[in-house]
């Protein structure tokens, strides 16, 4: 962990039916559950297609103060009993344990996004100790994220091997979000750089850490929303209020480390 804290905005990704079947009997007693993936990028939200979790990953079910149930790590769910998330302060109730692959495929309603319901699916570069090990998938401003989708759309042995059925992958379209002048007319921010950078998968860190760095300095630079309330509006000028809006709206919480 660095040295400065990490601010994150956690997104409230609701799990709906079909339930998964290690999170059935929470929702079956009326509680509402959240995947709660940590972004630094708020603004990308409606751009969603999917949510990744790491398929070997430890996760758990934990009620919070308001009742409602995080999905997220251990680690994670102790530093928020910090940050005044949980009923008491410094603990926290964990209603189940699983894994991450118990969770692939269930279906999520995201905030802001114009998929109206996006797919829980592995992704193997997640890192336990870092935000909540849940992360939240926007192909057109991430080249982690379109790298990761792109994977599981070319290689069905990869679909197979996590149980990925087709339909929660192949549907699912980059949707360009945010205009960069001069870079994203014929092709989207994390499209081109990982052209460009000649990511081959997921597993290119040093091309794909290249790629991220550039997305995210254009995207904050140079970046004009291209949907939404705030179209047209600079990315740099309305990134704080489309996530101060989420987060008075009940949609996402604040979260550090
Ligand atoms: B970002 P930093 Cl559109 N393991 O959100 C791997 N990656 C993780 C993670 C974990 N445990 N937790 C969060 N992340 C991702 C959106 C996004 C992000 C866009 C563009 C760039 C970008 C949609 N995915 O991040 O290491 C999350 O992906 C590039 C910096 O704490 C989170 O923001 O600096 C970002 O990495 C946090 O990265």
């Amino acid at each position: 962990e660095g040295v400065q804290p990490q601010n994150y905005t956690l997104i409230k990704l609701e799990v709906v039916e079909p339930a998964p079947a290690v999170l059935a009997p929470i929702m079956a007693a009326g509680k509402k559950v959240y995947l709660v993936p940590g972004t630094l990028r708020p603004e990308t939200m409606y751009g969603q297609t999917n949510c990744w979790v790491l398929p070997t990953g430890k996760y758990g079910a934990f009620e919070m103060k308001d009742g409602s149930v995080f999905v997220c790590t251990e680690r994670s769910v102790r530093n928020m009993a910090y940050q005044g998330l949980t009923k008491v302060r410094g603990q926290f109730d964990k209603l189940a344990e699983f894994t991450g692959q118990d969770l692939i495929g269930a279906s999520l309603k995201a905030p802001l996004a114009i998929n109206p319901i996006v797919h829980v699916l592995p992704m193997l570069s997640i890192d336990e100790n870092k935000g909540t090990g849940v992360v939240t998938s926007v192909p057109s401003d991430s080249p982690d994220d379109y790298a990761t989708l792109v994977d599981l759309k070319l290689k069905e042995p990869l679909r197979k091997k996590f149980g990925v059925k087709d339909e929660w992958v192949l549907p699912f379209e980059v949707i360009s979000i945010i205009d960069i002048p001069g870079y994203t007319e014929t092709e989207a921010c994390a499209v081109r750089a990982y052209r460009e950078f000649q990511v081959k998968s997921q597993n290119d860190r040093d091309l794909l850490d290249k790629a991220k760095d550039l997305c995210y300095q254009k995207g904050f630079n140079d970046g004009v929303m291209a949907v939404g309330p705030y179209k047209g509006e600079k990315v740099s000028v309305v990134k704080k209020t489309i996530k101060d809006e989420m987060v008075a709206s009940g949609q996402a919480v604040n979260y550090s480390e």
